[in-house]
């Protein structure tokens, strides 16, 4: 009798962040095969069946010794607060790039940790589809738009399935005001990439990493995205509005803080600057906010 072949492994980015540690301990309670990553080596004790490999995504080479014999990549490893370009662009940018390369070598599928904040100045009073513009609220939430098209290109140019799931607010219970909105319950986030890991025809997907909040501003039509179940609707009663809720940036954008990071545009009023005031004229629809 032949012996059946193992599972190829998954491999995890980011293991060593507070997403990853919840995925790490998560996934191998299933008994799945995981290599898990990062810059440094995990503060918690590795769960039974996973191995550890340091490596920087910003060294393509270091990455790509990272083994070519992976089912899929779950990408979570990334500078997850708004920084400077310079900051932003080693680990984010040319980090996807060299996953997404390995990936193809592999033959594997990524599941993608983008973020809100490649749509995060989309304002909060309309509700948004998967295949809404882009509207980046800095160079964090670029370099997530950056990973949502890299998707796009692998999927195109060389057939590589990817899941890019647009997280809102991955955390315990919700905090603040925003988060009634946007938060991300950790047992959803595992039914999501569950979800992603067993999806027969995957495909190239962008799907709402949100759970299922009466106040969500985010419409998922795609299969994937409806495997959540949680309400942050339940811990209502426990949130106060915070500073950010007081500041007009902030509060008018679904990206809230991250839009007000350095913001400006109130002082280049594009009426002003393009003659749209008192001309008559209607401003283009898109444009205007
Ligand atoms: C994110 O993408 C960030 O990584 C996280 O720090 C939070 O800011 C979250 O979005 C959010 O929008 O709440």
């Amino acid at each position: 009798m032949t012996e059946p072949t193992p599972a190829r492994p998954v491999l995890l980015t980011g293991a060593s962040g507070a997403l990853g540690r919840l995925l790490a301990g998560r996934l191998a309670r299933e008994g799945r095969a995981l290599v898990l990553t990062d810059l440094v080596e995990p503060a918690y004790a590795l769960p039974a069946g996973t191995r550890f490999i340091a490596a920087d995504l910003a060294d393509r080479e270091a990455v790509l010794r990272l083994g070519s014999d992976y089912s899929a990549i779950l990408h979570f490893g990334a500078v997850s607060t708004e920084r400077d370009f310079a900051d932003i662009f080693r680990p984010n940018i040319a980090g996807a790039h060299h996953i997404f390369d390995l990936a193809r070598a592999s033959k594997a599928r990524v599941i993608f940790a983008s973020s809100n904040h490649a749509i995060g100045f989309s304002r909060r009073d309309v509700r948004l589809d998967e295949d809404c513009d882009l509207r980046p609220d800095g160079y964090y939430g670029l370099s997530k738009a950056y990973g949502e098209l890299l998707a796009r290109l692998y999927w195109d140019k060389h057939g590589l399935e990817s899941l890019s799931l647009r997280i809102g607010s991955c955390v315990e219970r919700p905090t603040e005001l925003r988060h009634l909105s946007t938060w991300l319950s950790f047992d959803d986030l595992v039914r999501l990439v569950e979800a992603g890991l067993a999806h027969p025809t995957l495909g190239c997907r962008i799907v709402w990493g949100v759970s299922a909040n009466t106040r969500a501003w985010w419409v998922p039509h795609d299969e994937i995205g409806m495997v959540v179940r949680d309400d942050a609707e339940r811990f209502a009663g426990a949130v106060v509005a915070g500073a950010a809720e007081a500041d007009p940036v902030s509060s008018r954008h679904q990206g809230g803080t991250f839009c007000a990071s350095g913001y400006d545009r109130e002082k280049f009023s594009p009426q002003e600057l393009f003659g749209w005031r008192g001309t008559g004229q209607a401003m283009p629809s898109r444009t205007v906010e």
